[in-house]
């Protein structure tokens, strides 16, 4: 089997609900649908979200650099060589979700030429991941409200609460109130988007010590390396690197110079391939490893329940996979639910990732 024709088309849907935090706001999902074709007439697909204010990848960079480097480089190829496409990929820098949606495409074109669902390709450990609900910027009164629709209606029961604004009172005030409310069984963590400095995060620990929140993801800036230091040498609870290992390198970087003490796994980013590998690095450290969700649609979504139930170590805790919720609609033609709480891993060959040409049409901004 050989790949001969790589397509890319950018569209974009508004959100229902804005999405804000302290790195940015989302205000319409830009994306760009990724199809590989192959001589056997099977495709492969996968959603690529350019974030500019964390990779710096837009919609044109993306279908600039898969269409000028990336595209030549894989038509041709056998998609089961993935090695050989990844040793390909890995002579450009950077466009993690570029090279992060041709590794799912290409494992979506594995799954259905051996005609096996990839989760189960990729590990199959269980069937479906409890979701975290990610909850943005909002007032305490409304942000209390959405956990609580989360919970009644959708059986969620844990979120990953937005911060990095000041005065940090407010953020204190906020994730006090979502305690009190949502009772001590819930699960709660944070992430500021490097939105504090360390001394602005170590406040907000000490002034929610005792409101048993799990993790902290990038409080501050991880560049600013000794301010890091200190914070993730003195905080009581995992200190998660996101955006600051966009890749299997820099997680290893992150870690071992005490930038960072758990990681998330983003699937955008590293596709299926590298998250196995950046799982496989925090496994055999003792690291705690949480799902995360780049802004992912129902497409993007799927992808991070394939990989996020094949394994052990990845389906340990909630994965974050409702953000979807927040979109107005999606191009996916049988669309994603969360059932008591949980999202299923597609059981049908390849990742099932089955597009509604309708939608597409209609979306598409090419
Ligand atoms: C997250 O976990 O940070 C917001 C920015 C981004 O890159 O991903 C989202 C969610
Ligand atoms: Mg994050």
């Amino acid at each position: 089997m050989k790949i001969t024709e790589v397509e890319t088309i950018p569209y974009r849907i508004p959100m229902r609900k804005p999405l804000r935090f302290a790195s940015g706001e989302v205000h319409h999902i830009e994306h760009v649908l990724l199809r590989i074709r192959t001589d056997a007439g099977l495709v492969g697909c996968a959603d690529i979200p350019p974030r500019p204010y964390t990779y710096g990848e837009t919609i044109d960079s993306v279908i600039g650099v898969i269409g000028r480097i990336f595209a030549p480089a894989l038509i041709g190829t056998d998609p089961l060589d993935r090695a050989r496409i990844h040793a390909a990929l890995g002579r450009t820098v950077g466009n993690q979700t570029a090279k992060g949606g041709i590794d799912i495409a290409v494992w979506d074109l594995i799954g259905q030429a051996l005609n096996t669902p990839v989760h189960r390709l990729l590990g199959g450990y269980c069937d479906s991941l409890a979701v975290t609900h990610m909850i943005g910027f909002s007032p305490t009164e409304a942000a209390v409200e959405e956990a609580q629709r989360f919970v009644a209606d959708l059986g969620v029961r844990a979120f990953k609460v937005k911060v990095g604004r000041r005065p940090v009172s407010l953020d204190v005030e906020l994730v006090t109130a979502l305690r009190e409310h949502l009772g001590d069984d819930v699960l709660l963590y944070l992430d500021a988007n490097r939105g504090w400095t360390a001394t602005e995060a170590a406040q907000m620990l000490a002034a929610t010590e005792g409101l048993d929140l799990r993790f902290f993801e990038e409080p501050n800036e991880a560049a600013e390396v000794l301010g890091r230091r200190r914070l993730v040498a003195a905080s009581p609870i995992p200190i998660v690197a996101d955006e600051s290992t966009p890749d299997l390198g820099a997680a290893a970087r992150e870690i071992h110079t005490g930038g960072a003490s758990a990681l998330s796994i983003k699937t955008a980013r590293t596709g299926f391939t590298e998250s196995q590998k950046v799982l496989a690095f925090a496994e055999a450290l003792g690291l705690d490893v949480l799902m995360g969700n780049q802004i992912d649609t129902q497409l993007g979504s799927i992808a991070t329940v394939t990989f996020g139930a094949a394994f052990e170590h990845s389906s340990r805790y909630p994965a974050e996979l409702s953000n979807f919720l927040d979109m107005s609609d999606d191009l996916i033609a049988s669309p994603l639910e969360i059932v008591d709480g949980r999202v299923f891993a597609p059981t049908v060959p390849g990742v099932g990732t089955i597009i509604d040409e309708e939608k597409l049409a209609h979306y598409r901004i090419d």
